[in-house]
């Protein structure tokens, strides 16, 4: 399978991820285009399909996004922009003095072959922004908690973020899918 990413932080993710699922993962550092979509899903679609013409092949793509209950779901699907302009503390500054700190964080992997259309498989994470950075990781590892991870940020879960991250659940219906269909590959 080729995931096509400029990521490798998320590369390192979803191979951990897949090996318990004995599919093979290779990744193709490509920057794709990101069109301007209300929804991960479209995004995810688009995404997949320049990807598979790239690498002339079956391909896979991600996208994920913060949606920040107390900001109207924003960053959503601009959340690469706001990482790269603002970053975790002007987030965390947004945030100041904000009665509600709950986000979702959602992914939405899309397969694409050169016959087919793209084939979706989304997720999502519901959890709190964190009151300032915690731990390491990457991206907005250190600012959000998962339900269920006792309070830790993403960044302070090490290799436990696999466990419970809005990741894995999207990637366990891709691998079902693939070895259901016999498909990908
Ligand atoms: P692609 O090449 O795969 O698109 P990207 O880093 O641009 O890589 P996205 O657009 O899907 O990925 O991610 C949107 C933003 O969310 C980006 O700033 C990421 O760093 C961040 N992000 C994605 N997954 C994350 C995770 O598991 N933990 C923390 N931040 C994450």
């Amino acid at each position: 399978m080729t995931f096509v990413t400029s990521n490798r932080h998320k590369f390192s993710e979803v191979s951990a991820i897949l090996r318990d699922h004995e599919i093979p993962v290779e990744m193709a550092s490509l920057e794709l285009r990101e069109i301007q979509a209300d929804t991960l899903e479209e995004i995810a679609a688009e995404k997949a399909r320049e990807a598979c013409r790239r690498v002339d092949g079956p391909a896979m793509v991600e996208d994920t996004g913060l949606f920040i209950d107390g900001l109207g779901g924003f960053p959503g699907p601009y959340s690469a922009y706001v990482f790269r302009t603002v970053g975790n503390e002007g987030v965390l500054r947004l945030l100041e003095g904000a009665p509600d700190r709950g986000a979702t964080f959602q992914s939405v992997f899309a397969y694409c072959r050169q016959d087919g259309s793209p084939e979706c498989f989304p997720s999502a994470v519901a959890g709190v922004i964190a009151p300032e950075c915690r731990g390491g990781g990457w991206g907005y590892d250190p600012i959000f908690i998962a339900e269920g991870a006792s309070g830790r940020t993403y960044g302070e879960l090490g290799d436990d973020k696999n466990r419970l991250s809005h990741r894995r659940m999207a990637l366990e219906n891709l691998a079902r899918w693939i070895h259901d269909s016999g498909n990908a590959l």
